[in-house]
């Protein structure tokens, strides 16, 4: 098998194809339109004119409108013909892959003109990906989809077709960005800055065709180990000199450079804690150096005591962002992006939204989500998390009256991928839908996800039969809240195996030092972060947040166990204790499971063979995986707490 067209089949192209079509312009995004419509004539029969002289047309692609943003484009139709204006190559691109998803509808009646403009200006995918094969983590860290597309052998790959094949679907779905390396920076890729920036600025150039930037994970460190000086203070001249020639010579050779994406003093990575400098300072030297040629640094919020004693209650690792950075407000350059993780802790299945977002109303602030389902099934499992996603960014920390997470991540919206070198793309032939709601997402915030999963099955698989779109529905649509339901309960995350965080490990972080802890005893479970009794992460929040979450009472159930230990005998506003709770949702997960596992198998003879072959392949393993964690859950609350399950199903 070749490579998966994903949400690009040819067949897609059918209604531009067989049409005649006019591209206006120059540059190299529209030579890139000009070749996608000239492959689908090609392939169907249609043609492209010469000129504006040159006949009548059914589409006309056009970059000379004025006063729309460089990603805007405007689309109409006067009953002939289907017009789309841009001014800017982006727009142009995205215009055209706008006309590809609507098809035939593109061509039908008069259309009144409708502007289209992504809500995020930076819609961006973090890979990280190694060059060197790491001991540990192996090439892609966190990676489920096999090797990396970018880097093998120890060298970038830029002529294997598959980037440029990747860069095509990203802007497809509106991704404008990629960072092409792993933030936690090893010996090898450190030098990606320096001496190795010829590779990445041929993996550039193959972004660039597609409207799409390349930044780069970098080291803090790197005036140390890369320039070979004593210190790497960000407020050293010779430091500041050091990183001002390095990021000049990267735009010497790639002159639309993104920026630099740092995590710093994180997980034992370096960062100005060293020098007694604050993030603001570690960020805005890097600023500074990236300023001159429109550049940015997104400078991760990810920081946190990683080496903390289990029996320390007072460290609460849910409030270490927000403790480090709330009082740098308004510190951090104008071209410094605070990047932060959607929720508090770590990617879990259910997290409240990071209290970070919308507390630093001076800082342009991206959130990152993760496409790579470290937490959620390794793709292995199918859980697609746009419905999750969508929560988050359509969450109001101040409120009703107050600005959703959508709007309020003026730096952009960041996925870390999860794409490597698979056929498939994502391992899990499904986990596509991921990545393509990630890009929606970005470029429309307040999307329906349920919309959204539509127009990926519908491109996806075109020409579908309804009973292949109800299947597909059937089992994507629910998939996050079962994957929820047969893993941790109620909010409370983890219990994984550690290392690899795959499949259940109810005490696998619980005397760590990672700050990962559920606490249950033979009375109750959960962590306490009530202001009043606990770590006072709940006071972090604003009205009405802030006095939703302190009491049980009024605490959403879905994170009962992230803000409030209770006794397993506490009732959930559903009615149920929370033991109950926790035996039934383990037993309806599978359940699901096995139901999602048998639609599947509905599917075949309409799904190509290979795919539906290796989606089937990897239920089995959904299968097993979930009855893993609905029994070691089930068993370890039932021995904890002595309470017999209430409907007397069978618990080890
Ligand atoms: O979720 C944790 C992962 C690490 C990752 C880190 C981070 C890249 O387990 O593998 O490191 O987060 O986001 O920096």
């Amino acid at each position: 098998m070749d490579v998966d067209p994903a949400w690009l089949p040819p067949a897609l192209f059918r209604a531009v194809g067989s049409r005649r079509t006019l591209v206006r312009g120059v540059g190299e995004l529209v030579d890139t339109v000009h070749g996608e419509v000239a492959t689908a004539c090609q392939r169907f029969g249609g043609s492209l004119a010469r000129g504006p002289r040159d006949g009548s047309c059914d589409l006309v692609l056009d970059l000379s409108a004025s006063g729309l943003g460089d990603e805007d484009f405007t689309l109409s139709r006067d009953g002939r013909t289907t017009m789309v204006t841009a001014s800017g190559g982006r727009g142009l691109l995205y215009g055209l892959f706008h006309v590809v998803r609507l098809g035939e509808a593109a061509f039908g009646g008069a259309r009144a003109r409708e502007t289209h403009r992504p809500a995020l200006a930076l819609r961006m995918l973090d890979h990280w990906d190694n060059v060197a094969v790491h001991p540990v983590m192996g090439q892609v860290e966190r990676g489920y989809a096999g090797g990396s597309l970018f880097w093998k052998d120890g060298r970038a790959r830029p002529e294997y077709g598959r980037v440029r094949a990747y860069a095509r679907l990203l802007a497809a779905c509106g991704i404008n960005a990629v960072a092409v390396n792993n933030v936690n920076v090893h010996d090898t890729e450190a030098h990606l800055l320096t001496d190795r920036v010829g590779e990445v600025a041929l993996l550039a150039a193959e972004f660039r065709r597609y409207g799409i930037r390349v930044h780069l994970s970098v080291t803090f460190a790197a005036p140390t180990v890369l320039g070979g000086l004593p210190s790497a203070d960000p407020l050293d001249a010779a430091v500041r000199a050091w990183w001002a020639g390095a990021v000049r010579d990267v735009y010497e050779v790639i002159p639309d450079f993104g920026g630099f994406v740092v995590k710093a003093d994180s997980e034992g990575r370096p960062g100005p804690f060293a020098y007694g400098r604050s993030h603001a300072d570690g960020a805005n030297m890097l600023a500074a150096a990236l300023a001159p040629y429109g550049g940015t640094v997104h400078w991760r919020a990810f920081v946190y005591d990683h080496r903390q004693d289990w029996r320390d209650r007072t460290t609460d690792r849910a409030r270490a962002a927000y403790d480090h950075f709330v009082p740098l407000d308004g510190e951090f350059a104008p071209n410094a992006v605070l990047q932060v993780k959607h929720g508090p802790m770590d990617f879990q299945v259910r997290e409240p939204v990071s209290p970070l977002i919308g507390a630093m109303p001076r800082t342009r602030l991206g959130v990152e989500l993760q496409a790579t389902q470290e937490y959620t099934g390794q793709q292995r499992h199918v859980c697609w998390l746009g419905p999750m996603w969508s929560q988050v960014l359509r969450f109001r920390p101040e409120g009703e009256a107050g600005a959703a997470v959508g709007e309020l991540a003026r730096g952009g919206l960041v996925a870390v991928s999860n794409v490597g070198d698979d056929p498939f793309w994502t391992g899990h032939p499904l986990a596509q839908a991921n990545l393509y709601t990630c890009g929606r997402l970005a470029w429309q915030p307040d999307a329906e996800p349920r919309d959204v999963l539509g127009e990926w099955i519908g491109l996806t698989f075109p020409d579908a039969p309804k009973r292949l779109v109800d299947g597909l529905h059937a089992v994507l649509d629910g998939s996050w809240r079962t994957y929820e339901k047969y893993t941790a309960p109620l909010g409370v995350g983890f219990m994984v195996q550690p290392g690899h965080h795959y499949g259940p490990g109810v005490d696998g972080y619980e005397y760590s030092p990672w700050g990962t802890y559920h606490f249950a005893d033979r009375d109750g479970v959960g962590v306490d972060r009530s202001r009043a009794t606990g770590t006072g992460y709940a006071a972090q929040y604003a009205q009405p947040w802030a006095e939703v979450y302190e009491s049980p009472r009024t605490c959403p159930d879905e994170l009962l166990l992230f803000f409030h230990h209770v006794p397993y005998g506490h009732v959930l506003h559903g009615g149920s204790t929370v033991i109950q709770h926790i035996y039934d949702t383990h037993f309806e997960g599978v359940a699901e499971a096995e139901e999602a596992r048998r639609v599947w198998a509905g599917l075949t003879g309409l799904v190509d063979p290979a795919r539906h072959a290796r989606v089937a392949e990897r239920y089995e393993e959904q299968l097993h995986s979930a009855r893993e964690w609905r029994d070691q859950v089930n068993a370890y609350f039932f021995r904890k707490s002595g309470v017999p399950d209430g409907r007397g199903r069978r618990i080890y």
